[in-house]
């Protein structure tokens, strides 16, 4: 079942432009950052508006499972979407031209582990971004809602 609600543009400028390149283009532009580094689109349901949120995050991508790093950049504070995923775990994710409906589970202990792994090797700046985030940043698989 698709997720219902009002769509709500990201507030930040280059994340909103980069959802609506990926989108308008059918998965065909707007897929990469820094030149070749390959992003997925995550649509998650906001925990207190119910509103349809649009989030790009880095492709770390295993076996038809994907990883979602909460990394915010290295921030403080967890991402908005976090709290969202906790809260209402089935999201949509689309990679490219593909589009699934999928099931987050947050990640703990070894399991955690092997994806940090994968996600650094995907994304090395998500070692710096730990590095200085005073927090442990959370990690998310998603895997298909029907297997
Ligand atoms: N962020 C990451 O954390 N990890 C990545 O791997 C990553 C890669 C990436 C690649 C390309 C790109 O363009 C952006 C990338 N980002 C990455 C940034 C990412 O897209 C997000 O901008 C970032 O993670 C911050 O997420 P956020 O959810 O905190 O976004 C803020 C700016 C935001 O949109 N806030 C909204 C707002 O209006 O202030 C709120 C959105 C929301 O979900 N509200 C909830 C609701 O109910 O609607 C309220 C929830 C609550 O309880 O307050």
């Amino acid at each position: 079942m698709a997720l219902v609600g009002v769509y709500e543009p990201s507030p930040t400028q280059w994340v909103r432009d980069q959802v609506e390149l990926y989108e308008s283009s059918g998965g065909t532009e707007g897929t990469t950052i820094r030149g070749d580094l390959p992003v997925i689109l995550l649509t998650s349901v906001g925990a207190r508006s119910g509103k349809i949120r649009k989030t790009p995050l880095m492709r770390v991508e295993h076996e038809g499972a994907y990883a979602l790093v909460a990394s915010n950049a290295g921030a403080v504070k967890h991402p908005v979407w976090y709290h969202n995923l906790v809260s209402s775990p089935l999201v949509e994710l689309r990679d490219g031209t593909q589009v699934w409906e999928m099931k987050a589970r947050l990640l703990s202990g070894e399991e955690r582990a092997v994806w940090w792994e994968r996600a650094v090797a995907a994304f090395s700046d998500y070692a710096d971004y730990q590095a200085r985030a005073e927090r442990e940043i959370p990690l998310f698989v998603v895997e298909p809602t029907a297997v």
